[in-house]
């Protein structure tokens, strides 16, 4: 799940005296974003655990059931230089920015959508990589519907 594998769908060892293979070998990579519709998961960066490449821009988008909000929080996060990740709290990248993290501020936080989206955005720049992340989501009883009833209940 979220793997992909990159490179020669076939390769040969050649013959004579170089005995090389005729392409470079495949590597299985995570997949450069993702769009996910499951009530909880893992979004992976590119490469996981492996460190990600260079000149990365990778979409992933959560969807949950409707009525629903979303948690997500960092198993890992180590991001290198200039690389960042972005987090909206909607359908797209023109909803509220959540958070923006660099190095290894998403540590220790659990971000709470108000809808049932989320929109990450992942950037690497030119160069110096890390490990990325590991971030796991679970869909949840948004709060402001309690708050809702409260207020009803409170003013009836
Ligand atoms: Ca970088």
């Amino acid at each position: 799940m979220g793997y992909r594998l990159e490179g020669a769908p076939e390769i040969i060892c050649l013959g004579g005296g170089r005995r090389m293979w005729s392409a470079p070998l495949p590597r299985c990579v995570a997949e450069c974003g993702s769009s996910v519709f499951n009530n909880e998961g893992i979004l992976l960066s590119p490469n996981y655990p492996m460190n990600y490449d260079n000149n990365h821009e990778c979409i992933y988008s959560i969807q949950v059931q409707a009525g629903k909000g979303i948690n997500i929080s960092a198993r890992t996060f180590h991001l290198a230089q200039g690389d960042i990740l972005k987090i909206y709290d909607g359908k797209d990248n023109t909803a509220h920015v959540l958070g923006a993290f660099t190095g290894s501020a998403m540590l220790g936080l659990t971000l709470i959508s108000t809808s049932n989206h989320l929109w990450l955005e992942f950037y690497s720049d030119t160069e110096a990589t890390g490990e990325g992340f590991k971030l796991v989501y679970s869909s949840k009883i948004l709060t402001q519907h309690f708050q809702t009833q409260h207020t009803a209940c409170s003013t009836a």
